[in-house]
């Protein structure tokens, strides 16, 4: 058995390729690989050596062979291609390890050249990769120091590669390769070519989104439909999904995930991800139409569903705790299209499954800390909105007073609970809050006035009173009517960004209305 090595992320290669000298496997590698591992006592065939051509051009045609790729795309159970190798003296290579030139790292520098970039464009390399991951039923192909040990256990098992393990790595070499192609393709779109200026000069003009390799996206599932039935529509998920990102979710039981079932329960997990304590959101078209914290799910889940009984009805309900038996009882008395929690325990699944059409999923929290899907990504006609996402977290020092009264402790606790309900809600946002709970929420409307309007409105037919609530308000008023009406209907505090032309005229009505007001400075559009 033959292997190749040809890596220029050296990390861990020489216990690898010990490894496989220990079974036996010829190790044949290029240049500075072949050096590091003969240094090492290991013996090495140069590719040179093999394809009796040498390295050339600085090493710009290193593999780029017959004696190389007829060795890796031989398929080895038809007679003609191996007597084709033996007939030109031609070995199987049987391992392909791989790893390209640090084209992404190269770049990522502030103050790489074209030249360097251009220099650090991979071409043998991708080469090896795709031949090999063609002939993948013939060649395990290695394309990241990670894999190193999953190989070598099946190696060490006796035997070779599984077919599950060489077809999985091919899948993973061509995903590379797209990826390393969309960096090239990325990096070099962005220059704008200038015949009077020295070649070298030219960089990418660019937002660079830090952190963010470039976007692959891989096909997890066709869905029965879009938005709508006569749309047709997919589930792709990033090549390497954020820690606790929707994609990750395992469904445990229910009828197979709709297009909008999804979008809604990545609405509801977002913002149920985003608190500390124990918290139950209720979505219904990609608005939050019940929030709340608790000790435990049941008390969270009590108090979401008292914001608006009418709208939680077929609604997509996400937890960031642990769903128990006594919160299941409870949630099988109302119709939940979806549910989701990053636990249940075994009574919940139990109870749960007599719904056999609750689509349950469990999904894994992100550890903290954890980054989390560092770009939102918008179509529009032809083309694609990217922002870094909103991940602004507002702590209480950054809150201004603006009005005579201050927020107590316990408003001030509601206020920060809003605000960060507010953030999930479309824009304009009027949110009412009381005792960490949800008691009115106005979404998606063109003006902020009629979006307090109806969050009265709706805090009215759910029974619950407004007295005495805080309010967040996505963005400025920029008139004192939206706080009037947010007064009228008993709302003691507001936090909202400041920073309208009228920010006097909306914190004098406040003054004047008793009202305690915080600015943030920050504002949280959702469009
Ligand atoms: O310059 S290349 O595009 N031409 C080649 O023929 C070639 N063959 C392997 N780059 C080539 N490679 C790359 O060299 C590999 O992908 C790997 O990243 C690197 C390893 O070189 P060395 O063993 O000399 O450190």
């Amino acid at each position: 058995m033959n292997a190749l090595l040809s890596v220029s992320d050296k990390t861990g290669i020489v216990e690898f390729a010990r490894a496989l000298h220990a079974r036996g496997i010829r190790l044949l590698s290029t240049g500075g690989t072949a050096k590091l591992l003969a240094d090492q006592g290991l013996p090495v065939t140069e590719v040179a050596e093999v394809t009796r051509f040498p390295e050339m051009l600085d090493g710009r045609v290193k593999t780029l062979h017959p004696g190389v790729h007829a060795g890796l795309l031989a398929r080895r159970e038809l007679p003609g291609h191996m007597a084709a190798l033996a007939e030109q003296g031609i070995a199987t290579i049987d391992l392909l390890v791989v790893n390209l030139y640090p084209f992404e790292s190269t770049v990522a520098q502030a103050d790489c050249t074209l030249a360097q970039a251009i220099e650090n464009i991979d071409i043998g390399g991708p080469a090896m990769v795709r031949s090999a991951a063609k002939n993948w039923r013939d060649v395990g192909v290695l394309t990241d120091s990670s894999q190193y040990p999953a190989v070598l256990a099946e190696l060490e098992a006796g035997g070779g590669l599984s077919d599950g393990l060489r077809f999985a790595l091919a899948v993973a070499a061509f995903n590379r390769i797209a990826q390393y192609d969309a960096a090239i393709s990325d990096y070099l779109s962005a220059v704008v070519f200038d015949a009077a200026k020295p070649f070298d000069s030219h960089v990418p003009v660019r937002v660079q989104f830090p952190g963010q390799s470039n976007a692959i996206f891989t096909k997890l599932q066709d869905l029965r439909y879009g938005e709508n039935a006569h749309q047709q529509a997919a589930l792709y998920s990033d090549l390497h999904p954020a820690p606790g990102a929707l994609v990750t979710a395992e469904q445990l039981q229910g009828k197979e995930l709709s297009y909008n079932n999804l979008a809604d329960a990545d609405a509801a997990w977002e913002c149920a991800k985003s608190f500390d304590a124990a918290a139950c959101v209720i979505v219904k078209h990609a608005n939050p139409c019940g929030v709340a914290l608790g000790s435990d799910a049941l008390s969270a889940y009590r108090k979401a569903f008292q914001t608006d009984p009418t709208s939680a009805f077929g609604g997509i309900i996400a937890f960031n705790c642990r769903v128990d038996g006594a919160a299941a009882r409870q949630l099988r008395q109302q119709f939940v299209e979806v549910l989701l929690a990053p636990d249940f325990t075994e009574e919940a699944l139990q109870v749960l499954r007599s719904k056999a059409n609750l689509r349950l999923l469990r999904i894994v929290l992100p550890a903290a800390g954890a980054g989390c899907n560092a770009i939102d990504a918008k179509r529009i006609g032809s083309g694609l909105l990217l922002q870094t996402a909103d991940n602004h977290r507002l702590l209480p020092g950054d809150l201004r007073v603006v009005t005579h009264k201050q927020p107590g402790p316990e408003a001030l606790q509601d206020l920060l609970f809003a605000w960060q309900v507010a953030k999930y809600v479309k824009s304009n946002a009027i949110v009412f809050c009381k005792d960490a709970m949800t008691v009115g929420v106005g979404a998606g409307q063109m003006s902020r006035l009629d979006s307090a309007r109806i969050a009265r409105v709706k805090a009215q037919h759910a029974g619950l009173t407004l007295q005495g609530t805080v309010v967040a308000s996505d963005a400025f008023f920029p008139f004192r009517d939206g706080l009037d009406v947010l007064a009228d209907a008993g709302a003691v505090c507001v936090i909202q960004p400041g920073g309208s032309v009228r920010d006097q005229e909306v914190i004098d009505a406040a003054n004047e209305r008793g009202l305690a007001m915080v600015f943030t400075g920050v504002r949280h559009f959702r469009h």
